[in-house]
């Protein structure tokens, strides 16, 4: 006879078994489609903005921008297609050459360690059992989002508008984590490390570090999923850190290791790289560096047009639906309002279902060309502090945080 076991026991078993091996199968097409060929081309909008789209692990095509670390973009027709991004669609920004493929969520162990009361080290399953699951809508959005249309052009990689994707994120709220590590007297940050690392010893290893008053405030979360699944491998399975409202750098993905500090954190990552101007606007005068910088930390407000695109035709006399989406760092939208003159009128769009104040929000308008030719049709948001984006861009040397509205012009025939 058989000997008596909880049913639960084989079904964990089996899931453990097929998430195992559908990683393993994924790390051997990684190392594969490093050097795969292009399933397709795509021309950003910009000079120089011929990019090769190549399927990575769990990824449909994406657009390249570099393939060691995988670097991957969004392509903009997908923000049309429903304010949540699909993970398979959803872009990926690394680094660090040495990335991981395999990873085993039986051995896996997240370390809290540094100025607490008890240094923890749990597993998956300690972790997602110390506290009940928590859910949240947020925009991943890279810093350097939009860099290929900063003018004059800046150094790093020249993004279009792909580097952002907005998912509901699973996880348990970083607080409760520390909580249960228990601060000790002085603590002033959290670092964050995970798995990944540089080709040589003297590469800085990706650390992040966050206020401890940040840490605690109960929205910042660890996450294992993303849209009801587990996290893609390239966006930071099994466990990722989610900031809402903040930069992705922020967002160390495959975390394994926090630290407590009783200092400020100085590590390449947070120190010298990702700073921004220490003024309101964190811009500068185009070709300038700015005197004093200080760590990139929210989103600046965004909205854009999805449903049409630059050179795009559309029938004069007769209504088009224009769609677009926005978003800010979490303050709430207050209006999008559209403009089909080149800003000099503007009326207020219609807003979508709020999936909450961090996530996209999609926007809708009718616009009846009066007459055949050129319009130019811009779209300008503006939430509950008053933040909106200036008709001229602002302007800073790492091609950070791109704010200004956006313009598309299309033909009515
Ligand atoms: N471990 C690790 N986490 C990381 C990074 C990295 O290089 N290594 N890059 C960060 C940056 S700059 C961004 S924009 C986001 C991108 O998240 P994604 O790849 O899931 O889209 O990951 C962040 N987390
Ligand atoms: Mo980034």
């Amino acid at each position: 006879m058989m000997s008596p076991r909880t049913p639960a026991t084989p079904a964990i078993d089996r899931r453990r078994f097929l998430k195992t091996s559908g990683l393993l199968l994924a790390s051997a097409t990684l190392s594969r489609s490093l050097t795969h060929a292009a399933d397709d081309r795509l021309v950003l909008p910009f000079a120089n903005g011929q990019r090769d789209l190549v399927a990575y692990p769990q990824k449909r095509p994406l657009i390249v921008l570099t393939s060691r670390p995988p670097q991957l973009e969004t392509p903009f027709a997908v923000f049309n297609e429903g304010t949540i991004t699909p993970n398979d669609a959803f872009f990926v920004r690394y680094h660090l050459s040495d990335i991981p493929t395999k990873i085993d969520p039986a051995t896996f162990r997240l370390r809290v360690r540094g100025k607490v009361t008890t240094p923890l080290e749990l597993s998956l399953d300690e972790l997602k059992r110390l506290a009940p699951p928590v859910e949240l809508t947020a925009v991943n959005q890279c810093s350097g989002n939009s860099r290929g249309f900063f003018n004059p052009r800046v150094n790093g990689g020249q993004l279009g508008h792909g580097a952002m994707g907005n998912a509901r994120w699973t996880g348990i709220p970083l607080g409760a984590v520390l909580e249960k590590a228990g601060l000790a007297a002085g603590a002033r940050q959290v670092s964050f490390n995970g798995l990944d690392r540089g080709p040589v010893d003297a590469t800085p290893d990706f650390i992040k570090a966050l206020d401890v008053d940040h840490a605690l405030d109960g929205e910042v979360m660890l996450a294992w999923a993303m849209n009801g699944e587990d996290l893609p491998l390239l966006n930071g399975y099994p466990l990722r850190l989610v900031v809402p409202g903040y930069f992705g750098t922020y967002w160390v993905k495959h975390v394994n290791d926090l630290e407590v500090l009783d200092s400020v954190y100085t590590g390449f990552w947070m120190a010298t790289a990702y700073r921004v101007a220490d003024n309101p606007s964190h811009s500068v005068a185009p070709g300038t560096a700015p005197k004093k910088t200080v760590p990139i930390s929210r989103f600046t407000i965004r909205s854009f047009i999805t449903s049409l695109l630059d050179n795009a035709t559309i029938p004069a006399g007769r209504e088009t639906t224009v769609r677009g989406i926005a978003f800010d760092s979490g303050h709430g939208l207050r209006e999008v309002t559209f403009s089909s003159d080149g800003g000099q009128t503007w009326r207020a769009a219609t807003l979508g279902a709020d999936s909450g104040r961090y996530g996209f929000r999609e926007w809708r308008i009718g616009f009846t060309p009066p007459q055949r030719g050129r319009h130019t049709l811009m779209a300008r948001a503006l939430n509950r502090i008053g933040e909106t984006q200036p008709l001229e861009p602002l302007w800073n040397p790492a091609g950070y945080a791109r704010n200004v509205v956006e313009t598309v012009r299309v033909e009515a025939v």
